[in-house]
C-alpha cells in the first residue's frame, strides 16, 4: 500500500484559489499567520475567471441616494426572506470598504470622467451598485488578488486534488492533496483550514461552469468532516445561457446586456417579460427571468435551437466592444454572430449553489471546530434567489472575515493534535480507489448530468425528484465499480471518480432538500406546490452519519433585526408578492 507523501505545514490552509480563498490569504498574512493556498487548477484559472457584469456595493457613485440598507433589503427581499439577516447585514455593510480596498491594489475597474467607480444596472437592484470591468469582472478581479499573493510571497499550490479533510476528534487539522500530474500526495498540516472550493452547478447538463469544476466535492468534503450543509435545494439557474453550439451550451451571456439594456423576445418575436413582471421587465430578479425564459420554452415558443433571444443591437457597436467586449467575442468566436446587428438565442443554465456549507455569519465557521468555509461554498447570505454581482461581493467579504477568524483561532490555541489514523485513513482511500472496473466515471457524470437536468431542474415536482434520487441511487451503485489506473493523463481517473463520488454526495443532499421544500421560493418552483408556505420559513440542514447516510432537519431563519425592518419594509411594497413584516 502506498503510503508515501509529503508534509507541509502552516497555520492555515486554504483549499481553493478564487476571489474568497486568495482574499482570506490576504487576511490571514495581515494577521501575522502563516498561510498556504491549494487550487485544482492553475493559479489564475480558478472559476472566479468566469464571473462576468460585476461586483455590488452601495457606493452612490451613480445614484447618490443609494445605501447599504437598500443594498440589504433587495438581497433579501429578493432572496425570499431566507437568507440569514446577519450575513446580509456584513456584506452589504462592507462590501464597499473590500471594493474599494481591492481598486486600490489596481484592480481595473471602469471609471468615470472625475475617477469615481462607475456602476451599472443589475437585476431586480432599486439602483446602479454593480461595479464592473468591461464583461470579465470576476477575472480582473482574481488577477489583482492573485499579483497582491505573488508581492505578499504567498505561496499557491496548483493542480492539488484534496481527497479528505483530516479531523481529530472533532478538529480539523489539515487536508491530503494529491498532485494531478505527478500523483504525489501532500498531507497539508494546519491549526485550522478555510475550505473555498466552490459549488455543485457542474452537476446540471446545462451549466454556466467548466468542465471538472464545481463539482459539488467541497460540500462532501465539508459533510464528511463533520460540518452540516444548508438550502441544498437553492441552485440558481441564470437566465440566460448560451444554447449553440453544443460543446458551449450553458456558458454563461453575462446579465451586463440586460443591464446595458438587452431585451428579450420570444420566437414569435414578442418582448414577452411584460407578462411576467411589466414594471421592471428584464431587469427583474434572476428567478424571474429564469421562469420567463423557461416558460416561453416549454410552452413552445422557442427559437430554432429550443432558446429565446437576447437582443442589444439598439446599442452601437462601439458601445458593445466597449461595455461587453468578451460577449461580442464569445459569439463571433462561436457563432460568427455580430451581437451589434443579431440577436444571441439564450436559455436557463445551471449557474450557482446559493445554499452550501453552514457558516457562522460572522466568522463563517462551521460545525467542525477549525474549519470555515467562504464563497459559493458557504450557504447563508443569498436566500432562495442571488441578486447578480452579490457573489464577488460575498468573496470579498467573507474571504476576509474568514481570513482573519481562521488566523485568530490559529493565534490562539496551545497545541495542533495530529492523528495517524485520520491520515492512514485518507491514504488507504486513494489506494482502494485506484482498480479495475466495469465502469467509467465520464459516462457516470454524464448521466448525473442528465439526471439533475430532467428531475430537479428549473421546475420540479415531487415525482420527478424522487425518480432523480433512485436514478441517482443507481448510478451510485454504478460509481462503485469506476476503473481508475494512473494514465498518460496524470492523475485524471482519480480525480474523475473523485469528482464523481462528491458529485453523488451533493446531488442527493440536494434532491433530498429539494422533496422536502414543499412550496415554490425564488429559484425552488414546485410545479404541486405552487405558493409559498409561510411555514416553510426555515432553512433545510443535512448531515451525514459515520456511514454517510444523509439525515434532514430545519431550523427556523434568523429574526430580522429591528432597525432594517423598515428598510426591508419599503423595498417590500415594491415587490408585489410577499408579507410586511411585523
Ligand atoms: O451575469 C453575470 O454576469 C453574472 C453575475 C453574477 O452571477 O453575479
Amino acid at each position: 500500500m502506498n503510503n508515501v507523501h509529503r508534509t507541509r505545514v502552516s497555520n492555515v490552509l486554504i483549499v481553493g484559489s478564487g476571489a474568497a480563498g486568495l482574499r482570506a490569504a490576504i487576511a490571514v498574512h495581515a494577521a501575522g499567520r502563516e498561510v498556504v493556498v491549494i487550487g485544482k487548477r492553475l493559479r489564475k484559472d480558478a472559476h472566479t475567471v468566469l464571473a462576468a457584469g460585476g461586483i455590488n456595493a452601495a457606493l452612490g457613485t451613480v445614484d447618490p441616494e443609494d445605501r447599504w440598507q437598500h443594498h440589504f433589503a433587495d438581497t433579501f427581499v429578493e432572496g425570499h426572506f431566507l437568507a440569514d439577516p446577519r450575513a446580509v447585514e456584513i456584506m452589504t455593510r462592507e462590501a464597499p470598504t473590500a471594493l474599494l480596498e481591492l481598486a486600490e491594489w489596481g484592480c481595473p475597474f471602469v471609471r468615470l470622467p472625475d475617477g469615481r467607480l462607475d456602476q451599472r444596472f443589475f437585476g431586480a437592484h432599486r439602483y446602479r451598485r454593480t461595479c464592473y470591468a468591461g464583461d470579465f469582472t470576476g477575472r480582473a478581479m482574481l488577477f489583482t488578488l492573485a499579483d497582491k499573493l505573488t508581492e505578499l510571497g504567498i505561496e499557491i499550490h496548483e493542480n492539488q486534488y484534496v481527497s479528505r479533510l483530516l479531523v481529530r476528534e472533532g478538529v480539523c487539522f489539515g487536508a491530503i492533496a494529491l498532485d494531478l500530474q505527478s500523483g504525489d500526495r501532500t498531507i497539508y498540516l494546519a491549526d485550522a483550514v478555510i475550505l473555498a472550493a466552490g459549488g455543485h452547478t457542474r452537476l446540471w447538463r446545462r451549466s454556466s461552469s467548466r468542465r471538472d469544476e464545481n463539482t459539488g466535492d467541497g460540500f462532501a468534503l465539508a459533510l464528511r468532516a463533520g460540518a452540516s450543509l444548508a438550502d441544498m435545494e437553492m441552485v440558481q439557474f441564470h437566465p440566460t445561457g448560451m444554447v449553440a453550439p453544443e460543446e458551449m451550451a450553458g456558458t454563461l451571456v453575462t446579465e451586463a446586456v440586460r443591464g446595458e439594456g438587452g431585451r428579450l423576445y420570444n420566437g414569435h418575436g414578442e418582448r414577452f417579460m411584460d407578462r411576467y413582471d411589466p414594471e421592471r421587465m428584464e431587469l427583474s430578479a434572476r428567478d424571474r427571468v429564469a421562469l420567463a425564459n423557461y416558460t416561453e420554452i416549454a410552452e413552445g415558443r422557442a427559437g430554432p435551437n429550443g432558446g429565446v433571444f437576447l437582443d442589444i443591437s439598439h446599442r452601437s457597436k462601439e458601445e458593445i466592444l466597449e461595455k461587453l467586449p468578451r460577449m461580442y467575442r464569445q459569439f463571433m468566436e462561436s457563432q460568427m454572430l455580430d451581437i451589434s446587428r443579431d440577436r444571441m438565442e439564450v436559455a436557463p443554465t445551471a449557474h450557482y449553489s446559493m445554499g452550501g456549507v453552514a457558516v457562522i455569519p460572522d466568522t463563517h465557521a462551521t460545525d467542525v471546530e477549525g474549519l470555515y468555509a467562504a464563497g459559493e461554498i458557504a450557504a447563508g447570505v443569498h436566500g432562495a434567489n442571488r441578486l447578480g454581482g452579490n457573489s464577488l461581493a460575498e468573496t470579498l467579504v467573507f474571504g476576509r472575515r474568514a481570513g482573519e477568524a481562521a488566523a485568530a483561532f490559529s493565534q490562539a490555541i496551545s497545541a495542533q493534535l495530529r492523528d495517524r489514523t485520520a491520515i492512514a485513513g485518507a491514504h488507504d482511500e486513494l489506494n482502494l480507489i485506484t482498480r479495475e472496473g466495469e465502469e467509467l466515471a465520464r459516462p457516470l457524470q454524464r448521466a448525473l448530468r442528465d439526471n439533475m437536468w430532467e428531475h430537479c431542474g428549473v421546475v420540479r415536482d415531487d415525482g420527478r425528484l424522487r425518480k432523480g434520487l433512485d436514478r441517482l441511487a443507481s448510478i451510485r451503485a454504478a460509481a462503485a465499480n469506476v476503473d481508475v489506473r494512473p494514465s498518460s493523463e496524470g492523475y485524471r481517473d482519480l480525480a474523475l471518480a473523485l469528482d464523481l463520488r462528491g458529485a453523488i454526495v451533493a446531488a442527493e443532499a440536494t434532491l433530498r432538500c429539494a422533496i422536502e421544500r414543499r412550496e415554490t421560493r425564488g429559484a425552488h418552483q414546485r410545479k404541486d406546490y405552487p405558493n409559498a408556505n409561510p411555514l416553510l420559513l426555515v432553512n433545510f440542514v443535512v448531515r451525514a452519519d459515520r456511514d454517510g447516510n444523509q439525515e434532514l432537519s430545519h431550523v427556523p431563519v434568523s429574526p430580522i433585526p429591528d432597525e432594517l425592518k423598515t428598510w426591508v419594509n419599503t423595498r417590500k411594497a415594491l415587490a408585489p408578492d410577499g408579507r410586511l413584516l411585523e
